[in-house]
């Protein structure tokens, strides 16, 4: 696995619960709503411009500013000045995701110019809560600082009715980040690696059930159940597109197989700016 823990954060909890309190009562974005199933949105608390509006990340080189809800946050703003050199911050982000919503399997920074580098840190969650890279399911836990290997492919589910927060920080690609971090903590840490369950015996027969019921109108459903699976069996995150496109090619519906081919494209290939 390429997403590491950098180091750990102790919250004071007060200041925190403050913060999150603000968070529960503002509207998150819809942006990235492609990528949703179910329950799961973004905040822009920092960009280049202020303006939440600019809520879709995009290559720029000035020292993030806050938007008004992120001027509101003073606990997660002194988090990020006191962890990190702001020179280098390009957005700061909010990931919610509850009540078994997830975020389907991609790669991030296929839209941009240049990849950033993606700190994670979880400001509330719990043992219900995964996130994926390829072959790998783990569980972040609350202050672990994460660097996230955001160009392999990956993706985060909550199975809980308890929100999941992360804070999402996103360097230029010449930031020190991992060596500046990684010096202040002296010691290894080990993530949460949860064991899964082996695939069904005759998987790609189950698969193929999909096909008789395949339409357009439950075509989302269909990706959200195969988007799912691998958080509790042992898949590759990427598999679920594979699986997509076998059902989809079954059915011999030209519509449904370019919807495949386009959610897989998407996701995982290429994105237009
Ligand atoms: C991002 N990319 O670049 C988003 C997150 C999926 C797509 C969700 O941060
Ligand atoms: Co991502």
């Amino acid at each position: 696995m390429e997403s590491f823990i950098l180091g750990k954060i102790g919250f004071d909890l007060p200041k925190l619960q403050h913060d999150i309190a603000k968070l529960n009562t503002t509207k998150f974005s819809d942006s990235y709503s492609e990528f949703a199933y179910g329950e799961w949105e973004t905040c822009v608390l920092w960009n280049s411009t202020g303006e939440k509006e600019e809520a879709t990340i995009r290559t720029h080189k000035k020292a993030a500013v806050p938007t008004e809800i992120g001027q509101q946050l003073s606990y997660i703003n002194f988090l990020i000045a006191h962890h990190f050199d702001p020179q280098y911050l390009r957005f700061a982000r909010i990931f919610s995701a509850s009540n078994n919503g997830l975020v389907i399997p991609h790669r991030d920074y296929l839209e941009l110019h240049e990849p950033f580098q993606r700190i994670h840190i979880p400001l509330q969650t719990n043992l219900s809560c995964f996130n994926s890279e390829e072959d790998h399911v783990f569980h972040m836990a609350p202050g672990e600082v994460w660097y996230l290997d955001a160009a392999k492919t990956h993706s985060a589910a909550c199975f809980s009715n308890i929100r999941r927060l992360h804070l999402v920080l996103d360097f230029d690609g010449i930031s020190p980040i991992k060596k500046n971090f990684k010096a202040t903590n002296k010691t290894e840490f080990y993530p949460n690696i949860i064991p899964r369950e082996k695939l069904p015996p005759d998987f790609l027969g189950i698969l193929l059930n999909f096909s008789h019921i395949i339409c357009e109108e439950n075509f989302r459903h269909i990706v959200a159940i195969l988007a799912g699976i691998h958080f509790k069996k042992e898949a590759n995150a990427a598999d679920m597109f594979h699986w997509l496109k076998i059902i989809a090619h079954h059915t011999k519906n030209t519509s449904l197989i370019a919807k495949a081919e386009s959610v897989y494209k998407n996701c995982i290939v290429c994105r237009k700016a």
